[in-house]
């Protein structure tokens, strides 16, 4: 995928082709809204929008084939899941090139996001198999106690334009393995790579003789996806974004008693200790500071650093970032990639207007680069910041590759500075002293979903649950047990005694 980019149509072109290849068909296009690239800015693809009847409609027509497709065994539902996995590793470059243009991830990021889909996908197929529930002992002679997982009904997915592809297929995959089907509002920004990716889950459907209406898309905007959060027909709605965008959500789907899922801010912190190997802990810190360019839920804001080690490690840190190279991820060299528009800019340079007024000190990056050669697309330097300490700006989230540094003198210190904020993603300790690595994963240590040693805070598995606390919203997706939130549960107590004993040694009739 290694090109210069030289003409903008370069990228459209290519973009073009991979569409087709992934089989998005030619009523996705019209002329409601428009797909830009963050790489140029260029404009990749006009779009057509759905309107309230068709956002309507396509909940009516899950909620439809919902009633068919619950009743397929789980293991066959798998199937249509092992199908959809190995269409995604046929297109895996197709979509790849898609998510970079729209997205602006490196190659091998965007690659990677593909493969998070290919993993999940493997991980449901085995789900299927194990939708397992528990059988109790009943206090009563002649009786058996036990739970079922059932399908729930209507998930509504509402996705970022961070990871276009690779959340939406967390829920997606297992949603579907568990008899659900799927409502899906990507982000505005990504949409091409939502067309594509539906297009191939749409074939694997068809191939597999699924019901065809088990998968839709909504091409909408914020008022599309507000007809998603408020009806009652979307029994579960599972949406990742800001946590603005999640306190709006929340009490809707409360208010209807629907479930949510919620993926929200990160703020995401690491801790330094002096005992740390800080060569590895340089490589943790950067790829989870400023890959992604700083706009994963995962990446990470904030370094909490022993005052011992604080100068050689910022020295280190300032050296590395002097050597990544920025600009458009066509071309392989580069490792930082554009922000995904001019908002993130003003975000980032306000930051740092802020972060100077509350005491702290630029230590490196916070330009605008490349603005000559890419007038409409925002290239910018990674920043490292040294506060005095965690100022109204280090507890807010920006969507940008900002790294606030901050020192602490003991370790429950550490851990303080680390929970202080309001969000609760990720988090994670550089040390070779295991016995901080076990107080920062104790009940009493780290208040995030996630608790790392000696890796960042970004590029979790998909085996692991995925989610935080706090602000973060609480859900957890993609491996381990969270296959539960997609189902819902049934306790059945069975008396086969031939007698009616009451619980409790309740006395009746
Ligand atoms: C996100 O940014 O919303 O752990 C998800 C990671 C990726 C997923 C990030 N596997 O960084």
């Amino acid at each position: 995928m290694t090109e210069t980019l030289t003409q903008s149509s370069v990228l459209t072109t290519r973009v073009k082709a991979a569409l087709e290849a992934c089989g998005v068909d030619a009523s996705a296009y019209g002329t409601d809204r428009s797909s830009f690239s963050p790489l140029t800015g260029e404009v990749l693809a006009q779009l057509r929008s759905h309107g309230a009847d068709e956002v309507d409609a396509a909940i009516g027509k899950a909620d439809a084939a919902f009633k068919t497709w619950r009743e397929v065994p789980a293991p066959e539902r798998g199937n249509l899941i092992k199908r959809w996995g190995e269409l995604l590793t046929e297109h895996k470059e197709d979509l790849a090139v898609i998510v970079q243009a729209e997205a602006g991830k490196i190659t091998s990021e965007a690659l990677g996001e593909v493969q998070e889909m290919i993993d999940i996908c493997d991980f449901a197929v085995g789900q299927s198999r194990m939708l397992y529930g528990k059988t109790m002992p009943s206090e009563r002679p002649g009786h058996r106690l036990m739970e079922t997982w059932h399908p729930l009904g209507v998930v509504g997915v509402i996705s970022a334009f961070n990871f276009p592809v690779a959340v939406y297929s967390w829920n997606t995959a297992l949603a579907l393995v568990c008899g659900d089907t799927v409502v899906w509002k990507p982000s505005e920004i990504t949409m091409l790579s939502a067309l594509a990716s539906h297009a191939l889950l749409a074939r694997a459907v068809r191939e597999c003789q699924a019901p065809a209406d088990i998968h839709q898309l909504i091409v909408t905007d914020r008022v599309g996806g507000q007809l998603l959060v408020k009806d009652p027909r979307v029994a579960l709605l599972s949406a990742t974004g800001s946590v603005r965008m999640g306190r709006e959500i929340a009490p809707q789907v409360a208010e209807r008693f629907g479930r949510a899922l919620l993926e929200l801010g990160g703020n995401n912190a690491a801790i330094v200790s002096p005992t740390a190997d800080l060569d590895l802990a340089l490589r943790g810190i950067v790829f989870s500071a400023v890959g992604t360019a700083g706009q994963r839920c995962t990446s990470m804001r904030r370094l909490i650093v022993h005052e011992s080690i604080v100068d050689q490690l910022t020295e280190k840190l300032v050296q590395a970032y002097g050597t990544l190279s920025i600009g458009s991820p066509l071309d392989e060299k580069n490792l930082v990639g554009p922000l995904v528009h001019e908002r993130s800019f003003k975000d980032m340079e306000q930051a740092l207007v802020d972060a100077q007024e509350q005491g702290g000190t630029i230590l490196t990056g916070g330009k605008r680069v490349l603005a000559d050669e890419f007038p409409n697309a925002y290239y910018v330097e990674p920043a490292i910041v040294r506060m005095p300490s965690q100022t109204q700006v280090v507890h807010d989230e920006t969507f940008a590759p900002i790294l606030y540094v901050v020192t602490y003198s003991d370790f429950d210190e550490a851990i303080a500075l680390n929970n202080e904020v309001p969000q609760g993603l990720s988090s994670s300790v550089f040390t070779q002293d295991q016995g901080e690595a076990e107080r920062f994963m104790a009940a009493s240590g780290s208040d995030c979903g996630i608790a790392n040693v000696n890796i960042g805070t970004s590029g979790a598995e998909i085996g692991g649950a995925f989610g935080g606390e706090k602000e973060t919203g609480g859900g957890r997706e993609s491996g381990s047990d969270s296959w539960k939130v997609y189902m819902r549960q049934a306790t059945n107590t069975v008396n086969y005694s031939g007698k009616l004993p009451l619980a409790q040694g309740v006395e009746f009739i």
